[in-house]
């Protein structure tokens, strides 16, 4: 069990396994980072970050002074020989009131890749060190600035591939997420309080603590509320991580007409030639929100044309990146052997929707079917009758509603952490039942409460931590 005195560590020496008194670590030698914040590129301004201890020395060398705590100021970045290097902007936001909780300056200079680069230099040269990625962040998670779920949304908001995961991911940066969480923990902890009560003192005043209900509807409540931040974290998780939907199918039947309507360009080159499209083409596009990654493929047939054959095969290796495989057949027609085929090999690998298309050839109508266990949707590439329906099945497979956005973004790591802590209330809740055993369930509310921890990083292992800060990019 995760013990939580072993709580969100400050570490503020980046010296592994050694622990550091409060003085020593005042004493340590801190370092101080610095990286290009603003993307790479030539670009009007750049925007340099540097964060630690050695930052007003370095203000001092660089700008020839110390600028007044939050207010720009205008002048030169000085090289070694005291020629100005850049002219620009820097902001000094002493500690602990700057995004890392240290001493932090920002140099808002030209865009030049080579300007960009004299200045770093000469940053290293004054005594900072190339920041790694997430670094910025990471500390600023380890001096209680921002809580893990928070730095992640960070990365979020800035990786989004739509306004409606932008928004939700902003709107987990302000701690929708982790107030959510924090106030489940709150819970937790008193109703931890109120089972330990009970236990040590059994009998108090004729009173049957566990059997009193108060525990039992306490707990309840608790899991009623979890399940419900569970469903959102999923709808949170879906428009973050949106779905990589591969269209397959036998030459001719529409697939890359499909892939244009849903991009609403002629992205793919459609003909009635079959084996017109035989290589591997992609397109990132929103529905409503959720981002998604259409892929096209090469008609799937036997084929001498070598060109062709090396389509296919990409075609078929692109079932194992799919989170959905469209299926797409002729409306006019029942599947035929080799459709059958495929989707039973695809329906073992990935979640798979059967497209019967051309129904204005087929004169049928568009809608939602089922077939043999599988989903199917009529619809016409060509004129767009149940495309629609498409879009609802597309958001039903990635778990998010037809309507309404999500309050927030949720990584896997959220989903998992979230499933363990339900599994353990609800543990917790037979033991309570069943058993009435009050020991039992206080170890399972206790897990459940460090479950919870780890989404906001009150309890973490390093390992999580750096896989976490290193996806990040630099200067982040
Ligand atoms: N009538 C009709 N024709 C379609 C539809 N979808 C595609 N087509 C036509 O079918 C032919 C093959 O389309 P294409 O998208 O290249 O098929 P692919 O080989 O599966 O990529 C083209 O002539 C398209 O215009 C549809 O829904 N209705
Ligand atoms: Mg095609």
């Amino acid at each position: 069990m995760v013990d939580l005195s072993q709580a969100r560590r400050r570490r503020s020496a980046p010296v592994a396994g050694q622990e550091l008194t409060p003085t020593a670590v005042a004493a340590a030698a801190v370092d101080t980072i610095a990286a290009l914040a603003s993307g790479a590129g030539q670009a009007g301004v750049a925007v340099i970050r540097v964060s630690g201890p050695a930052v007003p020395a370095i203000a001092q060398d660089v700008l020839g002074t110390l600028p007044a705590p939050r207010q720009a100021a205008l002048g030169a970045f000085l090289g070694a020989d005291g020629l100005a290097i850049d002219h620009g902007l820097a902001l000094y936001f002493p500690a602990p009131y700057s995004f890392t909780g240290e001493h932090v300056l920002e140099l808002q200079g030209h865009g030049g890749r080579i300007l960009v680069d004299m200045l770093l230099a000469r940053l290293l040269a004054c005594g900072a060190r190339l920041a790694r990625a997430g670094e910025f962040s990471e500390r600023a998670f380890f001096n209680d600035k921002i809580s893990l779920d928070q730095a992640e949304a960070i990365a979020d908001a800035i990786a989004a591939g739509s306004t409606v995961t932008a928004r939700a991911a902003v709107r987990s940066l302000e701690g929708a997420f982790s107030r959510e969480i924090d106030a489940l923990v709150a819970d937790l902890i008193a109703l931890r309080v109120y089972t330990e009560g009970a236990i040590d003192f059994p009998d108090e005043e004729d009173v049957d603590f566990l059997g009193d209900g108060e525990i039992k509807t306490r707990l309840d409540a608790l899991i009623t509320r979890l399940t419900a931040l569970q469903s959102r974290a999923v709808q949170g998780a879906g428009f973050r991580d949106g779905l990589r939907v591969v269209i397959l199918g036998q030459p001719n039947v529409g697939k890359s007409s499909l892939l244009n309507r849903l991009a609403q360009r002629d992205t793919a080159i459609v003909t009635a030639i079959a084996g017109t499209t035989r290589d591997v083409l992609s397109e990132q596009l929103s529905l409503d929100g959720l981002p998604l990654t259409v892929v096209d493929t090469a008609g799937l047939r036997e084929t001498d044309d070598p060109i062709e054959a090396e389509g296919v095969r990409r075609a078929r290796r692109e079932i194992n990146q799919a989170d959905h495989v469209l299926l797409v057949t002729d409306a006019s027609r029942p599947l035929d052997a080799a459709e059958q085929r495929l989707l039973a090999e695809i329906g073992q690998r990935v979640s798979v929707t059967i497209l019967a298309n051309k129904i204005d050839l087929a004169g049928l109508k568009p809608g939602r079917h089922e077939v043999d266990g599988y989903a199917l949707v009529a619809l016409s590439a060509l004129d767009g009758q149940g495309l629609d329906t498409l879009a609802i099945r597309l958001k039903q497979v990635a778990g998010v509603a037809a309507d309404g956005e999500p309050a927030f973004v949720a990584r896997r790591r959220h989903l998992d952490a979230l499933a363990r802590a339900a599994a353990a209330l609800k543990r917790g809740d037979e033991r309570l039942t069943i058993d009435a055993a009050g020991e039992l369930l206080a170890e399972e509310l206790s897990l459940a409460q460090a479950t919870l921890g780890e989404i906001t990083g009150q309890v973490t292992s390093d390992d999580l931590l750096g896989a976490i800060f290193s996806s990040f990019c630099i200067g982040k």
